[in-house]
């Protein structure tokens, strides 16, 4: 921890943030489900959506990008399809309210979709995919953010920095879990760059004239790149796809990000699969999730790590220790709790 820091006790930490929500209009339910997540990424040292996110939630509610006091809305589609709209809340309570009748559905039909609908969506996805394996589930989860980022081979932004989960239980830890943009990086870390004062790598953006960029504002007004090139950008054009037009909701460029700058609605839609092994092996669940484990214990046997290995090391550090956060952000989430 160096001067500009501060540390809290998760407790602390927590407090601070439904403080900060309810102090700004969000409804009891709506602050307790965004502080969950936040202190969740907060507290496993995900930095780019922790207690910084506050700071978006409070500017999308001041300029009317978010309901803060909604309450969603669940709606059955077919056996093995649920659909909650958030009603222009955040995706967060949405989420929360449809998860058990999802999990009962994915458990009924062996494999179910929750398609969250008109949601102001800022989080990370990886708590969400975490939760349903730890119900013994296999999940993967898709959003399709805001036109952050240029297709590969273009300049401008077109496509999301849309975010894709995937998590895996596993019988004696937790669950295997990874959660990437598909652009280089998320928006979010740019702008901790920023705010930090600090360059940032190659290869990450374009500046607003489609040239590279190691300034992190000029990537901010410019466009983000996508990881691994074609690649990268071909599967966020199927998270648009998935989570967009197949569940009725907007692509990343048809909506408006959380500072309120550009055309269009600022909410839009999540696609979350789930599946549950006992459909496809029955009986024979447990002897196939050791089958997994072989090639989890394959990768680290090589020094490599599996991702979510560093998240759970530093969940753990958080419970002991507490969470560390810039003494600027302290400052301006207490502004924002005490205006
Ligand atoms: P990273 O590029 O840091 O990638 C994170 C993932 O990769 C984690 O699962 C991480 O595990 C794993 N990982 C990182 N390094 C290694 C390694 N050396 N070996 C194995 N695994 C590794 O994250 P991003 O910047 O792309 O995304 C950060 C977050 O931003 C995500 O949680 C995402 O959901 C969120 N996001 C949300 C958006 C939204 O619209 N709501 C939009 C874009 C992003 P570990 O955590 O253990 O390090
Ligand atoms: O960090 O790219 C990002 C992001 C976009 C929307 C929420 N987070």
């Amino acid at each position: 921890m160096n001067d500009h820091q501060t540390r809290l006790s998760l407790e602390d930490a927590w407090t601070l943030s439904i403080d900060v929500l309810e102090q700004n209009g969000f409804s009891q339910d709506q602050a307790a489900a965004i502080a969950r997540s936040v202190m969740a990424a907060q507290r496993d040292e995900c930095h780019s959506h922790g207690m910084y996110r506050l700071l978006d939630c409070v500017r999308t509610v001041r300029y009317g990008g978010v309901e803060p006091r909604a309450v969603p809305e669940i709606h059955e589609k077919a056996p093995g399809v649920i659909s909650v709209d958030a009603r222009g809340g955040c995706s967060l309570l949405a989420f929360e309210t449809a998860r058990e009748p999802f999990i009962e559905k994915a458990r009924a039909t062996g494999v179910a979709v929750l398609a969250v609908k008109n949601a102001f969506h800022f989080s990370a996805l990886w708590p969400e995919v975490e939760s349903l394996a730890n119900q013994g589930l296999v999940a993967l989860a898709m959003t399709p953010s805001h036109a952050y980022v240029a297709p590969a081979g273009g300049h401008s932004p077109l496509l999301g920095t849309n975010p894709i989960a995937f998590a895996w239980p596993r019988p004696e830890s937790e669950p295997f879990v990874f959660d990437f943009a598909t652009s280089v990086v998320a928006r979010g870390e740019v702008e901790l760059h920023r705010r930090a004062g600090e360059s940032i790598p190659e290869g990450w953006a374009l500046d607003e004239t489609g040239q590279p960029t190691t300034d992190p504002s000029a990537a901010l007004a410019g466009a983000l790149l996508p990881f691994g090139g074609h690649k990268g950008a071909a599967l966020s054009i199927m998270i648009e796809l998935l989570a967009g037009p197949l569940i009725g909701d907007r692509l990343g460029h048809q909506t408006r990000p959380a500072d309120g700058s550009d055309e269009g609605a600022p909410q839009h839609g999540e696609f979350i699969l789930a599946m549950d092994p006992h459909a496809f092996l029955g009986t024979g669940v447990a002897t196939r999730l050791q089958q997994a484990e072989a090639l989890f214990e394959g990768i680290t046997a090589q020094g490599a790590r599996l991702p979510s290995q560093r998240r759970y090391g530093a969940r753990k550090r958080s419970q002991a220790e507490g969470v560390i956060i810039p003494q600027k952000l302290h400052d301006e989430l207490v502004k924002l709790r005490d205006p």
